[in-house]
């Protein structure tokens, strides 16, 4: 449903400066958000490169290709690339810093320049990163477990610490701007429970930022310390205590896994909602549970570490604690479930990514309840069934909100469509490709496969030789929308808001000029009050009420009539 007449808007933030001094010293949150945008796709595909091998050498149950060594380094690289330089910045560090001050009616964020500095931080880190695999990698995994990490890894582990310090640092400062842009610079009438959903889950998730990556950056500053002046704080021949670095790492990286899926959970509420044409249901619900899971993340670490030298006791109340984690996550799916029941769904392509999402999130979800029981996880713990487990919540789930999310916004940000066709085509490649990649995981990771070789027992090769064939697939999922969004910036039909979605984002021109809106909005009504459902495509049954974008007429906001500046 592609709006017809619509032409691009003079002046917009993208052709406002010209030459790469207006980009690099920019504090624009809406090219800032672009700046993340072309660094974090590029350690996507690094990221994604070391993945291909991975899966080229577990092929066949034999080392054909790499030594241990060598394949050691491969995964962790794979690993901290894509956990610490994809997903934690993905949703927030692109789409959050583009959206938040538009959907919130804003001029930028809090503290632009504070956004350039964390852009500067996170691409000093990625730095360290890329040298390391430059010079020859490192090996400890991803989450450089002691002693190893300090006393027998030969590899880079100083420099690779110090690029996750310094990532840590830029998702703090991001996370401490956008908590005080939403508490301070929401439009008049915007109150807490008018927001959109998508801002409720990052302010869930920056409090999550502030409150727990401090305790990663000590961490790694620790691990480095020990390893180049032996001070003793880990390694238990000089009287540390290498369990405790696996505290203070899940006390961090527990809660980290929701800074990477809490704002895909908010990005599929406003999808789910532009594509059924519905208030969310139950949305404070909804609202509060993204609140309640940033609480409840940091109070069930233990959950990694049950065969660590834990009292059975105290494995209890982290595995108690743990299912509780469940229960607000739950109610955002069954919350999903209602809006889309008797709703009239499209089925354009942000709204596959979130119907796929919510399928693989609820399986991703489910299987970890069986690794937190306590029983359960002794048989399952280091073995496939972990690696299937959190590759669903963190790819199924955190990818695919953020690829729903790109295409929803894509014409917000540069004013023209992505071609639908693609898009539909790319999202149901991912989906196959993902299904066929990690399910067998499952079943290989139960019948006994440990993760982190690169030989295994022969009768795991059908599933894996499976699984490497589905990841193939995944990667030509990933690489077309690479090329075709790319194509769309020069060929893509114009368009200013082709899915006539509600919210404040949408009432400005697509690309928005610099300062978003050229009069402050007022907001008058509660997100997503969506008039009922045309019975047919441009015909409208239902009121309007609050004088948004009349879906007859979506040409006003584009040609810049002043509608923008109009109530909301
Ligand atoms: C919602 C988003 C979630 C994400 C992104 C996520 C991610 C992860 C990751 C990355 C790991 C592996 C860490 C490693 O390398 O060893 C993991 C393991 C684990 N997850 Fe999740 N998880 C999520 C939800 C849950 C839930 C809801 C539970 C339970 C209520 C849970 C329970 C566990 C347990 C017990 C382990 C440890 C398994 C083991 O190593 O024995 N997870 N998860
Ligand atoms: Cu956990």
């Amino acid at each position: 449903m592609i709006e017809e007449n619509v032409s691009l808007p003079r002046i917009h933030y993208l052709n406002s400066h010209y030459g790469w001094k207006s980009w690099l010293f920019t504090t624009d949150h809406k090219r800032i958000g672009l700046l993340y945008m072309v660094s974090i796709t590029l350690m996507f595909f690094l990221g994604g490169f070391f993945a291909l091998l991975i899966r080229l050498e577990l092929l066949t149950p034999q080392a054909d290709m790499f030594t241990a060594d060598t394949y050691n380094k491969f995964f962790t690289l794979h690993g901290v690339i894509l956990i610490f330089f994809f997903l934690v910045p993905s949703i927030p560090a692109t789409l959050g810093n583009f959206l938040i001050p538009l959907m919130i009616g804003a001029k930028d964020v809090a503290f632009p320049r504070l956004n350039l500095l964390s852009w500067y931080i996170f691409v000093i880190g990625s730095l360290f990163t890329l040298w390391v695999v430059a010079v020859g990698g490192i090996d400890t995994g991803w989450t450089f477990y002691t002693p190893y990490s300090t006393t027998f890894a030969n590899t880079h582990v100083i420099a690779a610490t110090l690029g996750v310090f310094f990532t840590g640092f830029s998702s703090i400062l991001t996370g401490l701007n956008f908590i005080v842009t939403i508490h301070k610079m929401r439009a008049p009438g915007l109150t807490w429970f008018r927001l959109p959903l998508f801002i409720w889950s990052l302010y869930a998730t920056s409090i999550i930022q502030v409150l727990a990556t401090p305790v990663l950056g000590i961490t790694m500053v620790l691990i480095a310390a020990e390893r180049f002046a032996k001070v003793g704080i880990f390694d238990p021949a000089l009287g540390g205590d290498p369990v405790l670095f696996q505290h203070m790492f899940w006390f961090y990286s527990h809660p980290a896994v929701y800074i990477m899926i809490l704002p895909s959970l908010g990005v599929v509420s406003e999808l789910i909602s532009a594509f059924t044409w519905k208030r969310v249901f139950g949305y404070k619900f909804v609202a509060v549970s993204s609140l309640m899971i940033a609480i409840f993340s940091f109070i069930v670490w233990g959950h990694h570490m049950y065969v660590s030298s834990m009292s059975i006791y105290a494995g209890m109340l982290f595995s108690i604690l743990s299912y509780l984690v469940a229960v607000p996550s739950a109610v955002k799916v069954f919350n999903w479930t209602a809006t889309l029941y008797k709703g009239s769904v499209s089925y354009d392509t942000p709204m596959l990514y979130a119907l796929g999402f919510i399928g693989l999130f609820t399986i991703g979800g489910l299987t970890g309840l069986f690794l937190a029981s306590m029983g359960l996880d002794r048989h399952l713990h280091d073995t496939y069934f972990v690696i299937a487990h959190f590759h669903l919540i963190m790819v199924g789930g955190a990818v695919m909100g953020y690829f729903g999310g790109l295409h929803y916004w894509w014409p917000k940000m540069f004013g023209r469509m992505y071609p639908e066709w693609w898009g539909r085509l790319s999202a149901l490649i991912v989906f196959v490709g993902f299904n066929l990649s990690f399910f067998p995981q499952f079943i290989i990771g139960y019948l006994g496969m440990p993760r982190r070789y690169h030989v295994y027992a022969p009768e795991f090769q059908v599933l894996n030789v499976m699984s490497t064939a589905g990841s193939s697939i995944l990667g030509v999922g990933y690489l077309l929308p690479l090329v075709y969004f790319i194509w769309s910036l020069r060929y893509g039909k114009v368009a200013s808001n082709p899915w006539r979605a509600k919210g404040l984002e949408w009432e400005t021109t697509s690309p928005p000029p610099p300062e978003n809106f050229l009069e402050q909005p007022i907001v008058t009504e509660e997100a997503y009050n969506y008039p009922t459902r045309p019975a047919q495509p441009g015909k409208q049954t239902g009121k309007l009420t609050g004088g948004l974008n009349p879906p007859a007429s979506p040409t006003a906001t584009a040609t810049g009539t002043g509608r923008e500046a109009e109530v909301v």
